[in-house]
């Protein structure tokens, strides 16, 4: 399992001012301690600073890097933004990412193309969000297909079906579902990953939901998240669901996270 970090979002309060008087020992801890925690990826955002987000990107990452060794996922629907960000980081990054909508698609794609990097594939297009499992896997197959194409590795594509709150369309849990489990079984070798906190938008007591789904997810073949990792109740909760969907050799995951006593199994 993928553990992607994302507390490190600008949308959050604390986040956002931190950047804002460039708090650099605030978001050092938070990267920190979400690498101890055990995230793989360190998110980094900072969307809401609309005209500076490229030069707040790039300082996001600076600061990271200063005292994690983990490399950034780099969350931005602006191209401008992740190639700044790019420029000055270390290591093989995640781009947070690409998708279908045509100015996007057009601009990052020389980006990445031939490069190691990894990318996450957003079900997304110019017609808009996807509802069902189909629309889904329309555009997962045109990402995907564009990406190999662009001599990108199979096993650096992480298709994110995009997730929609369920108190919307009681639909838009299971469609998700079921396109994490067809993306999983048609393309071979593709990974899939998502946030959770859309699922429970609008509904009380919405880490409990979000856990529920993650635990759903990973049973289709999910093997990515973009979470909260300080919360040691999800991490027990995805180590199990990998191991019970047939993903944990010798349950030796398990039994390491579990004696850890990191988590809250
Ligand atoms: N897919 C991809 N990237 C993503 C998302 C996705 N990036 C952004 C988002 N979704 C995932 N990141 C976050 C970061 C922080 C929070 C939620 C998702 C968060 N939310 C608090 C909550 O939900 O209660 C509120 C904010 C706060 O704490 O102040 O923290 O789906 N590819």
């Amino acid at each position: 399992m993928l553990i992607v970090g994302e507390l490190i979002n600008a949308s959050r309060k604390a986040i956002g001012e931190a950047i804002s008087i460039q708090d650099a020992e605030a978001v050092k801890k938070v990267a920190i301690d979400q690498y101890e925690a055990g995230a793989n990826f360190i998110d980094v955002n900072a969307g809401i600073f609309v005209g500076k987000e490229s030069e707040y990107l790039q300082w996001l990452v600076t600061t990271v890097q200063e005292v994690v060794d983990a490399p950034c996922c780099l969350d931005s629907p602006d191209p401008a933004a992740i190639q700044a960000a790019l420029s000055v980081h270390k290591g093989t990054a995640m781009i947070n990412s690409i998708s279908m909508e045509k100015a996007r698609y057009d601009a990052l794609i020389p980006v990445i193309a031939g490069t190691d990097l990894k990318v996450i594939a957003l079900c997304m297009s110019d017609e808009g969000m996807p509802e069902t499992a189909e629309q889904r896997l329309k555009i997962a197959d045109r990402l995907i297909n564009g990406l190999v194409q662009n001599n990108m590795k199979i096993d650096n594509i992480y298709v994110d079906p995009l997730v929609q709150p369920v108190a919307t369309n009681k639909t838009f849990g299971i469609e998700f579902l079921k396109a994490v489990e067809a993306i999983s079984t048609e393309f071979k070798g593709v990974h899939t990953m998502c946030g959770l906190s859309n699922i429970s938008y609008g509904l009380p007591n919405r880490k409990f939901i979000n856990q529920a789904f993650a635990v759903m997810a990973i049973a289709k073949g999910l093997d990515g998240l973009i979470i909260n990792p300080l919360d040691k109740r999800i991490m027990a909760n995805l180590i199990t669901a990998e191991m019970l969907s047939g993903r944990d050799d010798y349950c030796s995951n398990y039994l390491r996270a579990y004696r850890s006593e990191k988590f809250e199994f």
